[in-house]
């Protein structure tokens, strides 16, 4: 079977975007390939975080969900990577740029800088096929796709083979798999800014937890603009298109069809129909999650054996990786 890795950080609570971009694309490729679903930190998040992945469809008998510090190979094949991973290819990273601009680099801390290593050892640990993420993650993607090649060229091939190895590729070359609606879910406060964890007003994004009041606040409070009747694909309406895109994913309705019933609307009535298509949609999450986060052992047992799992896959790149790298091994 083909194999599936992809994660979110448990570092605020799971929104809109999260789930419209990453997990819902992940139920349905559960039935087709080997998944593994990482919670990606060490925060008191994390069990809230696996609870919403199974609430949202996450399967563990088909599924592996684990949280990453569980599985320490993680951190050591980031290091080895880092070693073959240039500085300038750091320097580009959008994310680097952005966030360590509001610091000054010089006081960006170190980990900031090599988390894109982090994340191409997430990856590629597990020899994974596809990686279903948002929009936002194509270039880490990218960079873990040259990481992959450039350590193929470095150490795989006759080198490792001379070393013992069966030669060949170290690594798959992992493919990013971008869902066609739902890739890049927009704020709610700014349709130009993507809908994200950090971003300081709650009000700019859909958590999954939210009550059904806060749902309808939020959703009459959101920015629109003042053009008559609703469409896509717009320009100069970032808002509407986003609105528009939201309510096509979960009402579960075709593109031409949302076009054909909101080309008249006014903001006044499509609000309350997109409020009651989220509250629809959301609602047997929520009720999924309250039973989950009430059994933690259940959890705890579920983590565990998602981290044997994945132990047990990541252990086959390690002895390769140290054996085509030239360690010494021990005995
Ligand atoms: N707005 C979004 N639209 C579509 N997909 C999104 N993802 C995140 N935001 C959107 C996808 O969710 C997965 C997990 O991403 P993450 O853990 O990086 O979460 P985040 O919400 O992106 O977090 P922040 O707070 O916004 O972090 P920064 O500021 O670091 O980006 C990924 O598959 C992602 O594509």
């Amino acid at each position: 079977k083909k194999r599936v890795v992809s994660g979110v950080q448990p570092t605020g609570s799971v929104h809109l975007g999260n789930y419209l971009g990453a997990i819902k694309n992940w139920v349905a490729l559960q039935d087709t390939y080997e998944t593994l679903f990482i919670i990606v930190d060490h925060h008191a998040a994390t069990t809230d975080t696996a609870a919403l992945y199974l609430a949202c469809g996450i399967d563990v008998s088909k599924a592996s969900v684990f949280v990453q510090s569980h599985v320490p190979a993680h951190v050591e094949l980031m290091w080895l990577l880092c070693s073959s991973t240039p500085i300038g290819w750091l320097q580009k990273m959008i994310q680097f740029k952005e966030k360590s601009r509001k610091e000054g680099v010089e006081n960006a801390s170190v980990g900031l800088f090599t988390y894109p290593d982090l994340m191409t050892a997430d990856i590629l640990l597990y020899q994974s096929d596809f990686v279903p993420v948002g929009e936002d993650q194509k270039q880490h993607i990218e960079l873990a796709r040259e990481i992959a090649q450039r350590v193929n060229h470095l150490y795989g091939g006759k080198k490792w083979k001379k070393l013992g190895g069966r030669g060949g590729s170290l690594f798959k070359i992992p493919e990013p798999l971008i869902p066609q609606a739902g890739a890049r879910v927009m704020s709610l406060t700014d349709g130009l800014s993507k809908m994200s964890k950090s971003a300081p007003s709650d009000q700019s994004r859909i958590n999954l937890l939210d009550s059904k009041d806060l749902i309808v606040d939020k959703i009459k409070r959101c920015k629109t603009d003042s053009f008559a009747g609703l469409e896509f694909d717009n320009a100069e309406r970032p808002e509407c298109n986003n609105l528009l895109s939201i309510y096509q994913i979960v009402s579960g309705k075709k593109k031409e069809e949302v076009m054909e019933e909101c080309k008249d609307m006014s903001w006044g009535t499509f609000k309350p129909l997109l409020a009651d298509a989220l509250i629809e949609h959301l609602s047997p999450i929520q009720a999924r999650y309250q039973e989950i986060i009430a059994e933690p052992e259940y959890l705890d047992k579920i983590l565990s054996e998602g981290a044997d799992r994945a132990e047990e896959l990541g252990a086959v790149t390690m002895r390769n990786m140290y054996q085509a790298m030239g360690y010494y091994q021990r005995r």
